[in-house]
């Protein structure tokens, strides 16, 4: 994959967005020009079976229209069924030897929080990794303590080849110090589903950068 399509990582799920109208917030990403979407339906208020499925697909047929690839968090299973453009696992998911050997040539994003997990995830030729969450988040009930930019940094100078985009409670304003720190960019829940202007919100994530 190209660096330049983490640019503005968008992740969302219907537990996301308030509204109730989760994919008129992802179109109007789409529109203002997020660089990649991943499908992350999870928690308590996810939606589930066929709900579940026709969401990712309604999903997906928006990425498809704005060319935009389409990744899907976590689930195997229907990131193949669906014939989605990747998947993205973290520690507890399945390994990333058995993620890429199903999964071929899609494009396989991992999230690393040690430099051992990182050195399996490049092993098994990881497309990206995410690394974080580099602030506090309210978007992950499990996530772990914030770490600032120190390890993203630490990666991207001894990996400078490795595409990196960083996670967790990143907004407009931080956004310029995980760009410095090494990230390629930014992957974004809250700030940009909770946006009152999503337009201007994504736009200030690339101006800032
Ligand atoms: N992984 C680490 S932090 C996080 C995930 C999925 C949540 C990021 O959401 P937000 O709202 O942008 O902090
Ligand atoms: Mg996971």
């Amino acid at each position: 994959m190209k660096r330049e399509q983490l640019e503005v990582y968008f992740i969302m799920g219907s537990q996301n967005v308030k509204s109730n109208e989760p994919l008129a917030v992802l179109e109007k990403a789409l529109q203002a020009g997020v660089t990649i979407f991943q499908f992350r339906e999870k928690g308590a208020d996810a939606r589930t079976g066929q709900a579940y499925e026709d969401f990712a697909r309604a999903c997906q047929k928006l990425c498809q229209k704005y060319t935009i690839p389409f990744i899907v968090n976590d689930d195997i299973e229907l990131a193949l069924k669906l014939d989605a453009d990747g998947l993205h696992i973290g520690q507890d998911d399945l390994s990333v030897k058995e993620a890429r050997k199903r999964i071929g040539e899609k494009i396989l994003g991992v999230s690393v929080h040690t430099m051992s997990e990182l050195e399996v995830a490049i092993q098994f030729d990881t497309d990206y990794v995410g690394i974080g969450p580099i602030y506090g988040t309210k978007s992950k009930d499990d996530a772990k303590p914030a770490t600032g930019t120190r390890f993203l940094n630490q990666v991207a100078t001894n990996y400078p080849s490795l595409p990196i985009v960083g996670i967790g409670g990143i907004t407009p304003e931080n956004t310029h110090e995980v760009i410095r720190a090494g990230g390629d960019g930014v992957a974004v829940i809250s700030a940009i589903c909770e946006s009152e202007d999503i337009q201007a919100t994504v736009q200030l994530f690339k101006i800032n950068k």
